[in-house]
């Protein structure tokens, strides 16, 4: 495992589990070369849903979020690699689909700031506290794979 290892969060979100877009989602990330060590199904409810949005409690969306997010099951997802909060952040593009770069998750599949298919941790501090409001430590099996030195070198 390299210095920089990290692990982040990912969810695909409800409009991404009924537009059938969650191997495509997870595929663009783990083609990049991120490691998955937990995933899962579940439907969010409210108390989980306000508990994940906490810091936007005060803003006008805040309702309609935790709405969305509850509507309909999600896939929950681990990932690690080399800089891996950033590499997803990028990858994800930014919040609002209209203004996301091409290439990007959301500026390729997605249309609107409230339809953005995916959620990723913003700093390694969020992303220990989000991986633990999903997963349980015996949820998170460790593993190694070969591949991993032609990924990063050290
Ligand atoms: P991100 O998901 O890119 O980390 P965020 O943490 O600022 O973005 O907001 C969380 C989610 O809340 C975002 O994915 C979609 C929704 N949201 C954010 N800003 C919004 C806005 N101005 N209007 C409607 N929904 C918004
Ligand atoms: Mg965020």
């Amino acid at each position: 495992m390299s210095a920089d290892t990290q692990r982040t969060l990912v969810l695909i979100k409800p409009d991404g589990v009924q537009r059938g877009l969650v191997g495509a989602i997870i595929s663009r990330l783990e083609a990049r070369g991120l490691k998955i060590v937990a995933m899962k199904m579940l439907q969010m409810d409210r108390e989980m849903a306000s508990q994940h949005y906490d810091v936007h409690r005060q803003r006008p969306f805040f309702q309609g979020l935790v709405e969305f997010i509850t509507t309909s099951p999600i896939i929950a997802v681990v990932l690690e690699g080399s800089n891996a909060v950033e590499l997803v952040r990028r990858s994800m593009g930014t919040t609002d689909p209209v203004q996301a770069e091409p290439g990007t998750i959301r500026g390729d599949l997605a249309v609107e700031i409230g339809r953005n298919l995916i959620h990723g941790s913003d700093s390694l501090e969020t992303a220990a506290t989000e991986i633990s409001l999903f997963f349980k430590s015996e949820e998170i099996p460790g593993y190694t794979r070969s591949v991993e030195p032609w990924i990063t070198e050290s």
